[in-house]
């Protein structure tokens, strides 16, 4: 081959990526769900919500402030429409919440109503679920939700409590399914196991920020932060051990292996890990035709290492990764694929951004 063809062929795999500004000024946007394929609903992590014209690029206030624990890593955090959202206007929220002198993360549900001066408001805003126990620590509150017909997920962090990860009587450390009510789902793994929560689904999980549910499949997949080291992308199944903090393939900040080791039988092995950490926060599944170099792969956010990550599979397996924007130095928060079929995504800097093909 030539050296000429050798490098057009380079290019070919990764061509780059069109990045366009949407709006501005937004203050640690944490979540992102589209109302339309015009308007997204976007979570500030000191407690307001916005929303975003991605055609006009204008940005409308909800006019409520959530009281939210904001110390660390506290905040609001993901929010996800109902999927009879044109019928009752429902979304659901989840955020750090302060109770006495403890924190935990809280699922909520809400009414956005849009005023005629196009001002928006949420209406009738419940909390629906806490996470027990509530603890003293500004870390690891998870969040991130998915929402069916009949289904809420919902991930929470280990908040710093390593042993609650494997502990059944905590929601620290877990994936949740709930009905819409906030209530352990009928079809959950330890629903009559005494002593255990019956709102968990998985378990031995550090701190998943990124969590999606793949509708050609309907596979969970989840990603989690690893100490220093061992970010982990998983499929999600139902009981099952994730290994946090038995096994890891990070070690501590001051140098350390954790716990048994890397792998460890019983345990359920990842997909993919990062080594070092990229600190992932934010995952879509995109299979839009839009950009066919991204076609039926995950995105993920990477804070730590700023870039938006692409993980291709094949027959389950990891096949590759692409990094994109990491010149840009971007920390990015939240990964959605629009109703468009294009890539958006929030930056800690306050940005949000559109990506094409180019
Ligand atoms: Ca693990």
């Amino acid at each position: 081959m030539s050296l000429i063809v050798f490098l057009f062929s380079l290019v070919a795999l990764a061509s780059p990526l069109k990045l366009e500004l949407i709006a501005e000024n937004l203050v640690i946007p944490w979540g992102i769900a589209f109302i339309d394929s015009e308007r997204a609903l976007i979570t500030e992590k000191t407690g307001i919500f916005k929303v975003v014209n991605v055609k006009t690029k204008k940005t409308f206030p909800v006019k409520n402030k959530i009281s939210v624990f904001t110390s660390g890593q506290g905040g609001l955090l993901d929010v996800a429409l109902d999927t009879d959202f044109k019928k009752n206007n429902k979304i659901y929220f989840t955020y750090a919440k302060e109770i006495k002198d403890d924190q935990t993360t809280v699922l909520a549900s809400a009414e956005l109503i849009q005023n005629p001066d196009s001002s928006y408001e949420l209406k009738n805003i419940n909390d629906l679920f806490f996470a027990q126990p509530a603890v003293d620590a500004s870390i690891h509150f998870g969040s991130r939700i998915v929402v069916t017909a009949s289904e809420i997920w919902m991930t929470v962090g280990d908040r710093n409590q390593r042993d609650l990860a494997q502990d059944l009587n905590a929601h620290m450390g877990k994936v949740l399914k709930l009905d819409k009510n906030g209530k352990a789902h009928p079809s959950n793994p330890f629903i009559n196991q005494k002593g255990a929560k019956p709102e968990i689904w998985s378990y031995g999980h550090r701190n998943p920020q990124g969590l999606v549910l793949i509708e050609k499949t309907g596979e969970l997949w989840a990603h989690e932060h690893g100490p220093r080291g061992g970010d982990e992308l998983n499929l999600i199944t139902k009981g099952a051990n994730y290994g946090w903090p038995v096994v890891s393939h990070g070690r501590e900040y001051w140098g350390p292996s954790i716990g048994e080791g890397k792998e460890k039988s019983g345990i359920q092995k990842s997909v993919h890990i990062y080594v070092p950490s990229i600190a992932p926060c934010g995952l879509t599944y995109y299979s839009s035709d839009k950009i066919p170099q991204l076609k039926d792969s995950f995105l993920i956010g990477a804070l730590k290492l700023t870039h938006l990550n692409q993980v291709k599979l094949q027959d389950g397996k990891f096949l590759k990764e692409n990094r994109f924007f990491e010149k840009e130095e971007l920390r990015i928060r939240d990964v959605e694929t629009g109703p468009d079929g294009f890539i958006y995504f929030t930056t800690d800097s306050g940005l949000f951004y559109r990506v094409s093909s180019i």
